[in-house]
């Protein structure tokens, strides 16, 4: 289901959004925002948001093809700035984009938030 892309005020990633929570900028677009995760996973571990507030993927895209398109490019560009973009290298060298969806597969957030992995092995089927 679409959502309207209002800030909420009880959203974490809203405040960082807002600059009222820190947070460690990568980049930064007019519609989106990359920081390093507080707690990485991996070597690069970055969460690439849209700045509206929409509480995940699939609600971002029914409400805004364009945003989630912006959100996937940015991924993009902060898995080349980490060097980890090399489509036929060996492990370490590939990245994985991941939208938790639901808390029963991990989400904690509810504000949509690609989260960009590598720098090590990546293993298939994922934990
Ligand atoms: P998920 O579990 O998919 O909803 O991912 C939420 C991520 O957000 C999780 O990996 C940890 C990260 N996170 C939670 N609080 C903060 C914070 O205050 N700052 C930053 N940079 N990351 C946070």
């Amino acid at each position: 289901m679409a959502s309207n892309g209002e800030p909420q005020q009880d959203c974490l990633f809203c405040k960082i959004v807002a600059g009222e929570v820190p947070a460690t900028l990568v980049r930064e677009t007019d519609t989106t925002v990359a920081f390093r995760d507080i707690n990485p996973q991996a070597p690069t571990h970055v969460l690439v948001i849209p700045k509206a507030h929409h509480p995940d993927a699939a609600s971002l895209a029914a409400a805004s093809p364009q945003l989630i398109a912006d959100v996937v490019r940015e991924a993009g560009e902060v898995a080349a700035m980490e060097k980890i973009a090399v489509p036929h290298g060996g492990p370490g060298t590939g990245y994985r984009v991941v939208f938790n969806t639901g808390s029963g597969a991990g989400q904690t957030v509810f504000h949509a938030h690609a989260h960009v992995l590598g720098g090590r092995g990546l293993e298939w089927p994922p934990g």
